[in-house]
This record gives structure tokens, sequence and C-alpha cells, in this order.
């Protein structure tokens, strides 16, 4: 979203309140939620860990886990929100986070492996 990115650096600015008002408009139009773009978050699963261990996105955002490991892992919510099922080795999982809240997840195979996403 090439126009959407240029409000961003115009508001970044913060230099004309007429162009900060049409960026305003231009966002709600597009259905943008606190006019943040969405953005990309990289998980890494190795030795038996997630990294980062707790990660905070926003609502929209996409976030891929990568298996590092010889082995298979999940990315498995407590709540059963998403889940991955088997991610074998050197493989990657993308969930797009769209319901706020606080999400524990764990490993279906290896329960002491946790992590915990929350979404704003
Ligand atoms: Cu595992």
């Amino acid at each position: 979203m090439p126009a959407f990115s240029s409000c961003a650096g115009w508001r970044r600015q913060r230099t004309a309140s007429a162009l900060l008002l049409f960026c305003a408009f231009a966002g709600a139009a597009a259905g943008a939620d606190a006019g943040a773009p969405p953005v990309s978050h990289a998980i890494i699963i190795e030795g038996m860990k997630y990294s980062p261990e707790a990660i905070e996105v926003n609502a929209g955002d996409t976030i891929a886990w990568t298996n590092n490991d010889a082995f298979p892992h999940t990315v498995t919510a407590e709540n059963h929100r998403f889940d991955s099922k088997e991610i074998g080795s050197g493989r990657s999982w993308k969930f797009k986070a769209t319901v706020k809240g606080v999400f524990p997840y764990a490993c279906s195979f290896h329960p002491a492996m946790k992590g915990t996403l929350v979404v704003k």
C-alpha cells in the first residue's frame, strides 16, 4: 500500500495539519486500525525454544514461526484459537492475528516449549 505508507511518513514528520487530516480520512476509508500498517514478525524455533518467547503485535499483523530444529514442532494455542499442526524441520508457518487478546501457546509434541502471543 504505497499511498498508506507515505501517509505514515507524513504523520511522522508532523508538519502540515491538512495532510494529517487527509491521511486520517484515508486511513479510516481503508479500514485501518489506529493507522499502523500491518507488519510481519518472525519467531525462530531453535533448541526447543521459541525466540522470542513472548511477542506483542497489532491486530492485522502476521507472525511467521520458522523451525530451525532437526525435528518437528507445533505452535498450538492453549485455547485452540490457532494450531500450526506439524511444522517440519526447516519449514515455516504463518498466522495472521485478527483477534485481540493474550494467547499462550505451546508445542503439542514438547509441552515444556511455551510462548505467548499478545495481540493489541
Ligand atoms: Cu516441539
